[in-house]
């Protein structure tokens, strides 16, 4: 491993309080899970991969709204060896556990997203929509978000509709991919009295949020002086199986992310090793 880049070892325990606020709310807040010097470290090595993988990399006025909301590039562990020790450490991964209340999660992928000065606002979705995975357990997937710079609301950090994960696929085909369109539709929804909006900021550099997979949720624009860099990791509860019959979307994410596993299938290829606790 690279000298300078620091090892994300050593156990976190949660506060009881914050496993009850995931499961209830479908998002909850670990502060600083990343200590600053750790950060600063791998701000430098995240960013740099996140700039350098961009999916879409036009002005900001020549891109559509998903494109406005931020710079995106995914398996940054792929783009950059070193990422590896960041992205399937054990500190972030046995939080991703102990918030699903399961043994192990597998990695799904990892992205970088980093919304840029007079970047836009992300648009109201949820994520499971593309994920074809199957769980007996109903909450079976989660995101961690964390800010490589400190955020706040002026700077687009995460909006989240409480208790939203526990209806699933609140929007089916009308939400479609995430757009105006899917945005209007769940602002009504959010309008006709759906779930309260709630975020946890500000937060510090270091500090992360979680959110389900099916919980809504959304982030303003990027209306400060500095750009906002973000890494999120993905991941699934182990023992998750290929969705049998996955959508137009799941199909794409089956192929890119989950090595074109059998439908139906175990979900546990080379791209989402099983994290060691
Ligand atoms: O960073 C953002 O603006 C949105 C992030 C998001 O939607 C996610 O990580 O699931």
């Amino acid at each position: 491993m690279d000298e300078e880049l620091p090892a994300l070892g050593g156990r976190v325990t949660l506060p009881p309080a914050t496993i009850e606020e995931f499961r209830t709310k479908g998002h909850t807040v670990v502060r600083s899970l990343c200590t600053p010097d750790e950060v600063a470290a791998w701000r430098v090595v995240l960013e740099e991969a996140t700039r350098r993988g961009a999916w879409d990399t036009r002005p900001l006025a020549e891109r559509d709204t998903y494109g406005r909301a931020f710079l995106q590039a995914a398996n940054l562990w792929r783009l950059d060896p070193r990422i590896e020790t960041f992205t399937c450490s054990e500190r972030l991964a046995a939080v991703a556990a102990d918030l699903l209340g399961v043994e192990h999660v597998r990695l799904y992928h990892d992205q970088g997203l980093l919304k840029e000065v007079g970047g836009g606002r992300t648009p109201w979705h949820q994520d499971q929509q593309y994920w074809p995975l199957e769980h007996e357990r109903p909450v079976h997937t989660l995101t961690m978000w964390m800010p490589l710079v400190d955020v706040d609301s002026g700077s687009g950090s995460l909006l989240f509709a409480s208790g939203s994960h526990l209806h699933g696929d609140l929007a089916g085909e009308l939400a479609g991919p995430i757009s105006d369109e899917s945005d209007a539709t769940f602002e009504s929804l959010l309008t006709h009295g759906g779930f309260p909006v709630e975020s946890h900021d500000p937060l510090r550099a270091g500090d992360a949020t979680f959110h389900a997979g099916w919980t809504l949720h959304s982030a303003g624009e990027n209306a400060s002086a500095a750009d906002r860099p973000v890494a999120t990791v993905i991941w699934f509860a182990d023992g998750c199986r290929v969705t049998a019959a996955p959508t137009r979307h799941q199909r794409y994410d089956l192929a890119v992310w989950l090595d074109g596993a059998d439908p139906g299938g175990p979900a546990a290829g080379p791209s989402n090793p099983r994290l060691p606790r």
